[in-house]
């Protein structure tokens, strides 16, 4: 390392001085668990983790994943001055951060000119969502600037908190769940500006709109509108500012959260919708659906005498009409149809699910005109998935079903790519190695996703097979089908495989990240999305572009995967603390619990298999040249020779490391971490020199 780069890595330290570093190990324990001692060990993984936790230090890497354990408190370390202190510098040289993931995301990309992604995964309120924001910050804060490509930024930014007051809510795990899956590519000109971007968005959680659970809330933008809506506006709605006044809104019966402030996310909203560029027209447009929602939900119906809904006022009606901009005999052919009370519900529900929906996805097609680049010319870009989190609920349906197994695809993902990846380097380097077992899930991917045999071909045949399917025959022909499957228990099977007693109506699978028992209630249903297919025919488009949905959903994520699979991959797991949202508290046991089924211990194991660390030359001798005099301060022959060199000075053993053709392979963390340390104390020394010289000169 030369003096000035030395000196530049020294200022960025900033407050940890030298004698500081080197007993700061103990005190905030490693922050790479590659260079952990113990072994591979649980408990000291653990340790570490907490010991760091309690110093407000939730990152951690092992090698270049990095682990973010939610601290449910602000912390002052998202700042600019934070941002401009990780630009540009090597993960080694600062604490972990997720800045330092993001800026060397994109230095690769830059300097090798390929795409990337960075997959953030974890489970329901472990921090995913608001990883992806600090890093779209990072990006939109850091990146070269002109005043043409302001717009593009803050479009991107903006496009945050709208997507979330529509597609977040307040659930029983997380204040602000994320109830949909968003993958956003960041597309990059050659000199680096942030230049445009892309959202794909995954199965949103329309049941939602109609019903919630015991303490868990609607989408924000309702609140957010009774609350915070002019009164203006209101009143052209025909709404009234009272959330209890209308019944999508009461289901959960926990209007009022205090983590939330529905009067300034709608002032937040309204600005944001304006620098995405949506006008007047669009806004009123936008907001006329959703009080259209709200109206829906309070028309209410009586039975006549022969049980047949009757519509006990037009008001409401006539409100969803004026809002939507329809004349009142469109809505008029739902209310003359004879149905039955329960129908008649059922489908005014429908109906208010697929308004939603469909505003969902024209929102975020209108977010993607907004950040369209026109330019032509090469990008690459970085892509950012932020997904629901796995999930496990009292009652869990068929929307737990699709988040969780969005969630063992991801798992999938990173095996494969991890391994791959690892296998694939010491093979380019030439170097020999012993692969690492793993619980490979996938197991549990092929017993929900197989063609033919899986779950989701199941429920696809029974809400196709005419006649009368039901839910329970849905259950009947799974229990036939999969019952002697290792990760799938029914009420026949459970005493037998677990030891757990289950309800006639549920069954359980046994995810990579525990056990989730599914009521199958509402499955037909939901998959079948009738009015949605209704809605299809109707306008005319071929049924035969039509999927059921968890066979729509199973093709997106087969995509997403293929666009990832095409990509650089960066990793953060996301660790919950504890379960009570609660500042400062770390759980021993969730978070065990989390760390086992994460795969970390085997991740870190796979990245110490046979060598715990890898560098390049010339990272390698640009650190650790100050450590022998043949190098220091220049080695003007190939890299590698002054690696060789270097490590001979120092004493490694030829047991110790192995020369592949880019990079050096270190055997033992020891070893590493030995030269770590006489790297501290010769920075320590050389500074020393320097101060003495200087104070010669004065
Ligand atoms: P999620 O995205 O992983 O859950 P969030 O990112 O929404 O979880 O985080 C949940 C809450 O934890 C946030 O609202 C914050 O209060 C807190 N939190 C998370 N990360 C941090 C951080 N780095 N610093 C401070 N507080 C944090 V879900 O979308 O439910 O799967 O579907
Ligand atoms: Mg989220």
């Amino acid at each position: 390392m030369s003096f000035s780069t030395w000196q530049k890595g020294k200022g960025k330290l900033g407050h940890l001085d030298l004698e500081g570093a080197l007993t700061a190990r103990d005190r905030v324990g490693i922050q790479d668990f590659v260079l952990l001692d113990a072994h591979n060990s649980e408990t000291a993984f653990l340790d570490n983790l907490k010991k760091r936790f309690s110093e407000d230090l939730i990152y951690t890497y092992i090698g270049t994943l990095l682990i973010s354990v939610n601290p449910y408190k602000e912390l002052d370390i998202y700042n600019k001055k934070h941002m401009d202190l990780y630009m540009g510098v090597n993960f080694y040289e600062l604490p972990p951060h997720i800045y330092a993931l993001a800026d060397n995301a994109y230095h690769t990309m830059l300097t090798e000119g390929n795409n990337h992604f960075i997959l953030i995964s974890g489970e329901s309120g472990a921090g995913k969502t608001e990883a992806s924001k600090k890093i779209l910050q990072y990006y939109a804060v850091s990146c070269p600037s002109s005043a043409l490509l302001d717009t593009v930024r803050d479009r991107m930014l903006m496009s945050n908190p709208v997507l979330e007051a529509f597609g977040n809510a307040k659930t029983l795990k997380n204040d602000n769940s994320s109830r949909f899956g968003k993958y956003m590519d960041i597309q990059f000109d050659r000199q680096g500006d942030a230049v445009g971007g892309h959202i794909l968005s995954y199965l949103l959680e329309k049941s939602r709109v109609v019903h919630q659970n015991h303490g868990e809330r609607n989408f924000h933008i309702f609140y957010q509108l009774v609350e915070g809506g002019e009164e203006d506006l209101l009143r052209q709605l025909g709404l009234e500012r009272d959330t209890q006044h209308y019944n999508y809104l009461v289901g959960g019966e926990c209007a009022n959260v205090s983590s939330i402030n529905d009067k300034n996310d709608w002032k937040t909203v309204k600005n944001a919708l304006s620098v995405i560029h949506f006008d007047e027209s669009d806004i009123e447009h936008l907001f006329g659906v959703i009080a259209s929602v709200l109206h829906l939900g309070n028309v209410h119906f009586d039975g006549d005498t022969k049980g047949y809904a009757v519509l006990n006022s037009n008001a409401e009606l006539r409100w969803v009409s004026k809002v939507l901009m329809l004349s009142n005999s469109d809505l008029g052919f739902q209310v003359m149809c004879p149905f039955m009370v329960d129908h008649a519900v059922y489908v005014r529900d429908a109906l208010a699910k697929a308004i939603y929906g469909r505003t969902f996805t024209w929102l975020v097609n209108r977010i993607n005109e907004s950040l369209e680049n026109q330019d032509s010319t090469r990008k690459t870009v970085i892509g950012l998935l932020d997904i629901y989190g796995f999930e496990v609920f009292y009652v869990n349906s068929f929307e737990q079903f699709c988040i969780n197994y969005c969630n063992e695809k991801l798992q999938q993902l990173f095996i494969q790519l991890t391994l791959k990846a690892e296998q694939e380097e010491y093979e380019a380097e030439g170097i020999e190695w012993e692969p690492v077992q793993f619980f490979n899930n996938k197991i549990i991917c092929d017993l929900v996703e197989e063609k033919y045999r899986g779950i989701i071909s199941v429920l696809d045949e029974e809400c196709l097979r005419p006649g009368d399917a039901t839910d329970l025959t849905f259950l009947e022909k799974l229990e036939e089908k999969m019952g002697n499957h290792p990760h799938f228990v029914t009420h026949k099977l459970a005493d037998k495989k677990t030891r757990k007693t289950l309800d006639r109506g549920d069954f359980r699978l046994l995810h990579y990240a525990g056990e989730v028992t599914y009521c199958v209630v509402g499955f037909i249903d939901k998959n079948n999305d009738l009015l949605y297919r209704h809605i299809k025919e109707v306008s005319g488009l071929k049924l035969r572009d039509y999927a059921e949905v968890a066979t729509q959903f199973k093709n997106s994520l087969l995509e997403l995967t293929e666009i990832l699979m095409a990509k650089e991959a960066w990793y953060v797991r996301c660790l919950k603390s504890n379960d009570n949202k609660q500042s400062g508290k770390f759980d021993d046991v969730l978070v065990r619990h989390q760390v086992k089924y994460l795969g970390l211990i085997e991740h870190l194991r796979v990245r110490r298999a046979g060598f715990a660390y890898r560098r390049r030359y010339e990272e390698f001798l640009k650190r650790y040249k100050p450590l022998c005099p043949d190098t220091w301060p220049h080695w003007r022959g190939v890299a590698a020779d002054g690696v060789e060199t270097l490590v001979k000075h120092l004493g490694y053993q030829p047991d110790e490391y192995k020369m592949g053709r880019t990079k050096i392979f270190i055997r033992y963390a020891r070893t590493l971490f030995a030269t770590e340390d006489a790297f501290e104390i010769c920075k320590h020394e050389l500074a020393t020199r320097i101060q003495a010289k200087y104070k010669g000169y004065r």
